[in-house]
């Protein structure tokens, strides 16, 4: 059995197949078999495997489809909704823009078998503006899948139909935040919603809706095509599959790695081709731009969404950004906080007010302007505004993981660059 589920259908090249050349490969059988069972049986299925959301959270996909209510038990009238997260813009994501691009069929399967596992009739498929490969191969997708009947009405013969569309994204992260992603689709600003009410109580247009990741979404074909011990089997922790890594920042070869569940660090960066740089590691992010700095005693840790938060970071979207001993991760931290506040939509005070000055900080300490004062105002931030709950949504939160963790792991490095800017730009470290 492959060990590479989720891309081992790809094509080197990225072309994506064809509705026959990917039924011809076994596509859709997942379809016809989840569209036997009743769609508590597929619920079932995938809460056996493990499946945790792939977008950032780790939530498991199948806890979330049970908030969604059966036919008419939800009051008032409308469908309910399936809205699959393609907004992908973390600093250092760039895995579903492979999926999405290379294997949009099983991206459509996994769709229209979640959609009714969750009793939804509409499915929006939200892609990053950017993407215009994604966009053109998924609607493309779409297209050939209505026109052999596994979209549409009735599908197989099963008495389910669905109907699918897709949506560039309005071109700003705050947008893959699942509320102001519903907003947005609506029509309005992407601003996030205050959660209680979460989606799946009242989400498009007031109606029940789950938002899930395009990873998660492209796994669940194969949970009901192998079954799900065979599912958690492929990982090596209690967290169920394969996960596509991402490696970027100081590898001699960045890219995407299908992988178990619970790999390491080291396989990952050795898979990668090796620290490059001066081949010395400093640190690693292990979930992209928002997730906390670990270091090379934490190499070994086998990556998953409880290891990576046990360990202080997150696992988040699962792409890890390296660095080697020259270079700086407050100028990291820097770009990326500079993305952070740009990117915040304004609404909640320390995250509108707070990143611009974290940022304006780092930048300071970086070209030798920063004032001693400024790291405690730093640590305040990082303490005060970092929590769940101080805004309507976690771009703040995330944005405070890095900020924390090297606060406390490169302290020396903060008070270093008080005494003219960046030693290891100047090259004094
Ligand atoms: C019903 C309840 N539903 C929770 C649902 C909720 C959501 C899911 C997880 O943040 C993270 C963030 C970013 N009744 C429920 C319920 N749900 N309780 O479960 O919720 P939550 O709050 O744990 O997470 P979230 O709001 O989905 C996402 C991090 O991901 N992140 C993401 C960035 C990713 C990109 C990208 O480019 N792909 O931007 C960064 O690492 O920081 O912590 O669906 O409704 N009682």
């Amino acid at each position: 059995m492959t060990e590479t589920p989720l891309t081992g259908r790809a094509r080197a090249d990225r072309a994506p197949h064809t509705l026959s050349e990917w039924q011809a490969a076994g596509g859709y059988e997942a379809v016809a078999r989840a569209l036997k069972l009743p769609p508590s049986e597929v619920l079932d299925r995938v809460d056996q495997a493990n499946l945790n959301g792939r977008g950032g959270a780790g939530f498991p996909a199948a806890k979330k489809w049970k908030f969604m209510p059966e036919p008419g038990k939800s009051p008032g009238d409308g469908p309910s909704y399936l809205v699959v997260n393609g907004d992908e813009m973390e600093p250092g994501a760039f895995k579903d823009r492979f999926l999405l691009e290379a294997l949009p069929h099983q991206l459509v399967e996994g769709a229209i078998i979640t959609a009714y596992a969750t009793h939804a009739s509409v499915a929006y498929v939200l892609i990053r503006d950017e993407y215009r490969t994604a966009i053109a191969n998924v609607k493309r997708a779409i297209l050939e899948a209505e026109a052999a009947g596994l979209l549409g009405r009735d599908i197989l013969g099963s008495g389910f139909s669905l109907t699918m569309k897709v949506k560039p994204s309005a071109g700003r992260y705050i947008v893959g935040e699942e509320t102001a992603l519903i907003e947005s689709l609506e029509g309005k600003r992407a601003v996030p919603r205050k959660r209680p009410p979460f989606p799946a109580q009242s989400g498009l247009f007031g109606r029940p809706t789950t938002v899930n990741n395009v990873e998660t979404i492209s796994l669940v074909p194969h949970i009901l095509e192998h079954g799900p011990q065979w599912f958690r089997a492929l990982s090596r922790t209690e967290e169920g599959g394969t996960k596509l890594y991402a490696v970027s920042g100081r590898v001699h070869k960045p890219g995407l790695i299908e992988a178990p569940m619970g790999t390491t660090a080291r396989e990952l960066i050795e898979r990668s081709g090796g620290v490059s740089g001066n081949g010395v590691l400093r640190c690693f992010q292990p979930g992209g731009g928002a997730s906390g700095f670990l270091e090379a005693a934490e190499l070994d840790i086998p990556l998953d969404f409880g290891n990576c938060a046990k360990a202080g970071s997150m696992f988040g979207t699962g792409t890890m950004i390296v660095l080697d001993q020259t270079a700086c991760p407050i100028g990291v931290l820097a770009r990326h906080q500079r993305f952070y506040a740009r990117e915040s939509c304004g609404w909640c005070t320390p995250c509108r007010d707070g990143l611009p000055w974290v940022a304006r900080i780092l930048d300071a300490l970086e070209e030798g302007t920063a004032r001693p004062g400024d790291l405690e105002i730093l640590r305040m931030t990082a303490r005060e505004a970092g929590p769940r709950g101080r805004t309507f949504c976690d771009l703040m939160g995330g944005a405070m993981s890095p900020l924390a963790t090297a606060l406390a792991r490169f302290g020396d490095l903060f008070e270093a660059h008080l005494d003219g800017g960046c030693p290891i730009r100047r090259g004094i470290l």
